[in-house]
C-alpha cells in the first residue's frame, strides 16, 4: 500500500508541483494544457534517473490535474519512442517500439499512460510522435537532433560546422512553425473522426547532416562542414527511424506541413541574420 502522503504509482511525485498546477487551472479557467516539459534524449542518457522523474512525474501530475478539472491535454512524443526493431523506413503508425534510450522508454510509457488516462477516465488526451524539431527563436536543449538548429548559427557566425552525427544519419525534422500548427489542429480535430489519439506520427521532411550542408551552401556556397562523431548521440540517431509514416494523421485530422527542407532553409538563414544582427548590435 503507497504510504502517507504518497501519490499512487508515482511516490516521488511532487504534491506541491501539482497543486500549483491545479492553482493556475482554476484560477485561469484552463481547459486545454499542452504539456511540452521533459528532458530529451542526449540529457536523459546522462541522467536516466532525473529524465525519468521529470518525464513520468510531471507527465502524471499533468494527467492528474486535468482528471481532476476536466482539461483536454496535449502531451508530445517523439521519434525517440521507436527502438532499432521497429521498421524503419516509413515506419507505420501501430508497429513495434522498443527504444533502447531513457528517453524513447518515457515516450512510449507516456503514450500508454495518456491511452489509459482517456479509456479509463475520460481525459481528452492527444500527442503527436514529433521528429527533429528547428526553431530560430528557440536554442536546443539536449536533444540528438540539436545538430540541426547548430549549424545555421554556425553557418551565420563562422561559415564552419562541425556535426556530431556522421554524414549520412537520415532523421525526421520538422521546422517550429509545422510543429506548432500540428499540436492545434490535432487538439481542434473532431474526436469522433480519431482512431488513434497517443500519438501520431507527424513529419515534414527528412535529411542527412550532409543534405543539411548542400541546402545551406544553395545559400552560403562557402559553407564547410566536417564531422566529429558523439558516440553517444549517433547509437542514440542510429535506433531511430530514417523516415516515419504521417498517413494516419493526414488522414484522422488533415495534417499536412507547410515547410520542407529549402523553405525551412531559407527562413532559418533569413531570420537568424536578422536575430544575430541585433544581438551583435547589443539589442
Ligand atoms: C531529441 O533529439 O531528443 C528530440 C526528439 C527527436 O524527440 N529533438
Amino acid at each position: 500500500m503507497p504510504q502517507k502522503g504518497n501519490s499512487g504509482p508515482f511516490e516521488f511525485v511532487d504534491v506541491t508541483a501539482q497543486r500549483q498546477i491545479d492553482v493556475a487551472v482554476r484560477r485561469h479557467g484552463i481547459d486545454t494544457i499542452y504539456h511540452l516539459a521533459a528532458i530529451l534524449s542526449a540529457v536523459a542518457e546522462e541522467k536516466p534517473h532525473v529524465a525519468w522523474n521529470v518525464n513520468m512525474g510531471g507527465l502524471y501530475r499533468t494527467l492528474e490535474v486535468a482528471r481532476a478539472n476536466r482539461c483536454a491535454v496535449f502531451v508530445p512524443s517523439s521519434i525517440g519512442a521507436f527502438g532499432p526493431s521497429t521498421p524503419r523506413e516509413e515506419t507505420p503508425q501501430d508497429t513495434v517500439q522498443r527504444p533502447t534510450t531513457m528517453y524513447g522508454v518515457t515516450k512510449a510509457a507516456g503514450e500508454l499512460l495518456c491511452d489509459y488516462y482517456h479509456t479509463r477516465f475520460e481525459v481528452d488526451t492527444r500527442g503527436v510522435r514529433y521528429p527533429g524539431l528547428i526553431s530560430h527563436v528557440a536554442l536546443p536543449g539536449g536533444g540528438t537532433t540539436d545538430y540541426a538548429v547548430e549549424i545555421f548559427y554556425e553557418a551565420i557566425k563562422h561559415g564552419h560546422f562541425t556535426c556530431y552525427l556522421k554524414p549520412d544519419t537520415r532523421l525526421d525534422m520538422m521546422y517550429m512553425p509545422d510543429a506548432v500548427k500540428a499540436a492545434l489542429d490535432l487538439m481542434e480535430a473532431d474526436p469522433d473522426r480519431l482512431v488513434h489519439r497517443n500519438a501520431f506520427n507527424v513529419t515534414a521532411m527528412n535529411f542527412t547532416p550532409e543534405e543539411a550542408a548542400e541546402a545551406i551552401r544553395r545559400h552560403l556556397p562557402e559553407f564547410r562542414i566536417e564531422y566529429k562523431v558523439d558516440p553517444v548521440r549517433q547509437r542514440i540517431a542510429d535506433s531511430w527511424p530514417y523516415s516515419i509514416s504521417d498517413a494516419a494523421a493526414r488522414e484522422e485530422w488533415g495534417w499536412s506541413p507547410d515547410y520542407d527542407l529549402e523553405s525551412m532553409t531559407e527562413e532559418m538563414l533569413r531570420s537568424l541574420r536578422r536575430k544575430l544582427s541585433v544581438e551583435e548590435a547589443g539589442g
